[in-house]
């Protein structure tokens, strides 16, 4: 314990007995707690943790053969931070899973309070419908699902088509504003066109007298190529962040801030040979390689990854990333948005 922090008070079997009395009638003594309620610096429950691909993916083609789309509604393996097991957590605030989604098959529509972003790691021929669109996906693209908009997949190829899932449903429940339903049939019509929120939405332009509503992207899919062309075009112009490499935050093209109010998404190119140096922030961050391999040292501690390998860091762990062998591009995301929103989020470098 440093001098800064609070010392806990001696126990003495009048106060222990008073504590006793008084736990009768649902009060406690702060002084007991002050300790851990109120801590100099982040403590979260979550540890560093890191996901293989290889494994997972055989897992999740094993629950293939278990269980349809259909009848899970979504077979996804959520991944289970270590550090705080059995609440569907990766994160003290996020929900990440794998999601498998074989061909002729769909996931029924359905809508839920809670945002979700997905980011495709294998196959193609597969589709997310959202607000009347569906939008084909592909390795690398970064899709997302806004809180209560009725969303469906299907795959309509020839292969498995499997993608990382994120939400935000550990915030949704700390709030408890979770609401859920189906949708009455198991798609939605299909209204647009495919290639309508981006004609719209993602190319400089915005219908006339556009009125920004709502607090999520009206572009929903950002398609892998343009987005890695972004950071091939940062690494031309000058030397990498020494923590970060070449980085970009995916944007709400209305706003110019985070997609999805809650959960800020973000694509780095670590050019090879990047030695960064240590960095921590008060985001917990999930991070997923989309290219290459290389390995981060996660408070000490180092995590070898490669290409759809998956990792955490938790809050104020000093991370560093390393691609001594191969170009290496990272997708993450976190909850930056809203510990920003809330006056919370800081950052070391
Ligand atoms: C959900 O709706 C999906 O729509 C995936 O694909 C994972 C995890 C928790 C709650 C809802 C999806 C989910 C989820």
């Amino acid at each position: 314990m440093s001098a800064q922090e609070h010392a806990k008070p001696a126990t003495t079997p009048e106060r222990e007995e008073f504590y006793g009395r008084i736990g009768k009638k649902d009060l406690s003594p702060l002084w007991e707690n002050l300790a851990s309620l109120v801590t100099p610096q982040p403590r979260p429950a979550c540890l560093p943790a890191l996901w293989k691909y290889d494994d997972t993916r055989e897992f999740l083609m094993e629950a293939g053969s278990l269980i349809t789309a259909a009848e899970a509604e979504r077979r996804v393996l959520v991944m289970e931070n270590p550090g705080i097991p059995g609440q569907s957590q990766i994160t003290g605030s996020l929900y990440s899973g794998l999601q498998l989604i074989l061909p002729g098959e769909i996931a029924p529509s359905h809508r839920h309070a809670a945002c979700a972003l997905r980011f495709v790691l294998e196959g193609t021929g597969a589709y997310t419908a959202v607000d009347g669109e569906r939008v084909s996906m592909s390795p690398g693209d970064f899709v997302l699902t806004p809180s209560w908009t009725y969303h469906d997949h299907g795959n309509t190829g020839d292969e498995p088509v499997i993608w990382l899932d994120g939400l935000d449903v550990p915030i949704v429940n700390l709030f408890s504003t979770s609401f859920a339903n189906r949708y009455p049939n198991e798609t939605q019509p299909v209204t647009r066109a495919e290639g309508d929120a981006l004609a719209l939405y993602g190319t400089n332009m915005l219908p006339f007298g556009y009125e920004v509503h709502g607090l999520n992207s009206p572009l929903f899919a950002y398609r892998y190529e343009p987005s890695r062309a972004a950071l091939a075009q940062l690494a031309k112009r000058g030397d990498p962040d020494p923590s970060h490499g070449f980085k970009a935050q995916y944007s709400n093209p209305t706003t110019g801030g985070a997609p999805m109010p809650t959960i800020g998404a973000y694509l780095q190119l670590l050019p090879k040979g990047f030695d960064g140096i240590e960095y921590r922030s008060t985001d917990s961050t999930v991070f997923v390689a989309a290219e290459g391999r290389g390995y981060s040292m996660i408070g000490g501690q180092r995590f070898d990854w490669t290409h759809r390998d998956v990792f955490v860091v938790p809050s104020w762990i000093p991370v560093s990333h390393h691609t001594p062998d191969d170009e290496a591009v990272l997708f993450s995301f976190s909850d930056r948005p809203a510990q920003q929103v809330l006056g919370l989020w800081r950052e070391q470098a």
